[in-house]
């Protein structure tokens, strides 16, 4: 048996434990860094599509998501809590769970498949040849080097490759919180608390609450404010303000006050190219994007999945010519979302509701386990 060739990830998050876990399946020997010392997601909630459940399904990740994770009735988008649509996005798989959730269940499909995985190893950038650098001043050789180190991306920056850094006017705070469905119950008889609901307010002030059960006990909450509003953008959040503008959600404002909270800006970055050589850059250092359309991660998945189904199907020597067509194949469609996030966070145009439909939906239906995806009918 020929020894197995060998990856080495830069970055534990959603992406780089996807391709990690992907190689390993493959047969390839994998070695992932992670900066920080304990293995863990930031943030509160995610919701995931077709694209990235395709992929979690192929990694036999899905049984463990799916126990703890709610799939919602429907979409629904209000304005001054007036409902203005309600979809029920049938024919599209999606899912809310948390983010805690979702890493418990990718670190137990990359442990189950063989990764090694550091934590507390820094990784400070990679060559084309495929040498990767460690903080401690020690380096190493792999045939494949990923950069998933999310939008700080010390590979990508090490490798010069020019970058585009946009921000949008809005931005988020992000909460996990006990769901209250009595009491939210008691307060709205007539809603039906299983919903995603994007409660918006545009007038007389811009904020916005999104309402995001993740499974019986847990819903995700975010809290949406212009970076120009300093009480909105506010963290630990004004529970005056909030409770004043979203009366009807008074039980779950109030657990999100007992946290601390980080306000996010929005922001795309949009980078030259995504492979040097032997190295590859996926997730949130290759295009970080707005949340509007809940795709950040699921392209990052998405991603790591088809550059360890190419990479595999390289010879070594083919490699890095094999990274430059996989990019040039799937990246149209993440440029596509990243467009149409940002021109959702900069119109606030998902405040109109009935956004599921057409162009939108492209991403969340894209299948990236379809080996005949890019194949044109004639
Ligand atoms: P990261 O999660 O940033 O992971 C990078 C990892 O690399 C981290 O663990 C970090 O510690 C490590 N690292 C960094 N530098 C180094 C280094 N030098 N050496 C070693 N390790 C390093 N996406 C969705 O699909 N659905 C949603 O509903 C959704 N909602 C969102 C809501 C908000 C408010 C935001 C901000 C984003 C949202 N996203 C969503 C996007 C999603 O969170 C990101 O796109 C995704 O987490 C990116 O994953 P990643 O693995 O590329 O990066
Ligand atoms: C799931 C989700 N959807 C939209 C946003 C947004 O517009 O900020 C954030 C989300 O987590």
């Amino acid at each position: 048996m020929p020894s197995p060739r060998h990856a080495e990830i830069s970055g534990a998050g959603f992406a780089g434990l996807t391709v990690a876990t992907a190689l390993a399946q493959k047969g390839w020997s994998v070695r992932v860094h992670e900066r920080s010392a304990e293995l863990r997601a930031e943030g509160a909630g995610i919701v995931l599509w077709g694209n990235s459940l395709q992929v979690l399904d192929r990694l036999g990740a899905t049984p463990d998501l799916e126990s703890r994770a709610m799939h919602s009735p429907a979409y629904e988008t209000r304005m001054n809590n007036v409902i203005r649509s309600q979809e029920k996005l049938e024919g599209i798989r999606w899912i809310s769970v948390t983010r805690p959730h979702l890493y418990a269940t990718l670190l137990t499909a990359a442990r189950e498949s063989g990764v090694e995985i550091i934590s507390g190893s820094e990784v400070t950038g990679a060559t084309p040849e495929g040498r990767i650098d460690f903080a401690d001043g020690t380096s190493a050789e792999a045939d494949l080097v990923v950069g998933a180190d999310g939008v700080g991306s010390a590979v990508r920056d090490s490798l010069g490759i020019p970058l585009k850094r946009e921000r949008s006017r809005d931005g988020i705070t992000r909460f996990l919180v006990p769901r209250h469905k009595a009491e939210l119950q008691q307060l709205e008889p007539d809603t039906e608390w299983d919903n995603y609901i994007d409660f918006w307010n545009i007038e007389p002030r811009v904020l916005r609450v999104l309402y995001v059960p993740c499974n019986d006990e847990e819903v995700y909450i975010a809290l949406m404010a212009p970076v120009s509003d300093a009480q909105g953008s506010k963290v630990p959040i004004d529970l005056a303000l909030w409770t004043e503008n979203f009366p009807h959600l008074t039980p779950v404002l109030e657990e999100a006050a007992k946290l601390h909270g980080r306000y996010y800006g929005y922001q795309t970055t949009r980078v030259d190219h995504w492979t040097e050589g032997r190295v590859a850059i996926i997730g949130d250092a290759a295009h970080a994007m707005c949340p509007a359309l809940a795709q950040g991660a699921g392209c990052s998945i998405h991603n790591a999945w088809t550059l360890a189904t190419e990479a595999t199907k390289a010879s070594n020597d083919q490699l890095p010519e094999v990274l430059r067509e996989w990019e040039r194949l799937e990246r149209p469609i993440t440029d596509r979302a990243q467009d149409r996030s940002q021109y959702y966070a900069d119109t606030r145009q998902m405040a109109q509701g009935n956004q599921f439909a057409g162009d939108v939906v492209e991403t969340a239906l894209y299948n990236p386990t379809d080996p005949h995806r890019h194949e044109v009918n004639v």
